[in-house]
């Protein structure tokens, strides 16, 4: 795994005021996948033994699902003369075009098999709407439609978020912005995340922002139960 360059928590012990956040982890994001995020399977062992961890505290395990209709405003295809990745600056869709990717219903839309699913307390589909896109697992990218996690969590009492999977850059890093924006203590497992990294860079600058933004960073080895 790349080095970011920045400061980790030691040591944090998990509390029942906490819930792990586990974005995305589909077909479609990783190696084989429509969008395949490079490593995005090497995290999957990880992520099952860090949720092994918050269940022994009877913590909130919340799973992602990128959910799109057919057709979706956010793919390429759907757009003349358009290709993946090609710029595109629109209404809730951007700062890029996609391959048509998590369909509902398909294969690639998914949870994938590596992935322990039986620890989930709550699953959120998200990318629903045919003309807006959701990088965020709180907030549409409208910036205003949110998703229904915000409020499920404050209402369990949750203070600390801690945000792993798929893609750094992108759904993971809008995630934290706004889970800091609705006021939790936010963390990234940056040994569970990967990025897409399109273009080159892309996965820094999202770190140096989130950094800049009051998210915190941490290593699932320095994870205690207590
Ligand atoms: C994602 C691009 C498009 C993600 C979802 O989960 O990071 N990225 N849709
Ligand atoms: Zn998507």
């Amino acid at each position: 795994m790349e080095e970011f360059n920045v400061k980790l928590e030691n040591s944090l012990i998990i509390s029942g005021s906490d819930a792990l956040l586990i974005v995305d982890v589909q077909n479609d994001f990783t190696p084989g996948g429509a969008l395949p995020v490079n490593e995005g399977d090497q995290i999957i062992p990880g992520i099952n033994q860090l949720a092994t961890k918050f269940k022994k505290r009877e913590t909130l395990i919340v799973l992602t699902q990128d959910w799109h209709p057919d057709g979706h405003h956010s793919f390429a295809s759907v757009h003349d003369g358009k290709n993946p990745f090609d710029p595109f600056d629109g209404e809730g869709l951007g700062p890029v075009l996609w391959p048509d990717h998590c369909i509902q219903g398909s294969l690639g839309a998914e949870f994938h098999d590596d992935l322990d699913t039986t620890f989930a307390t709550l699953i959120i589909r998200k990318g629903f709407h045919r003309e807006i896109d959701s990088y965020s697992i709180f907030l549409e990218n409208d910036k205003k439609t949110e998703t229904g996690l915000a409020g499920y969590l404050k209402s369990k009492g949750i203070k600390r978020v801690f945000l792993t999977g798929l893609a750094l850059d992108f759904c993971v890093y809008y995630s934290a912005i706004d889970a800091r924006s609705f006021g939790f203590e936010t963390y990234v497992v940056l040994d569970l995340t990967r990025g897409i990294d399109n273009p080159e860079g892309n996965v820094l600058k999202a770190i140096r922002d989130m950094e800049q933004k009051g998210v915190r960073f941490v290593k699932s080895p320095a994870f205690q139960t207590g």
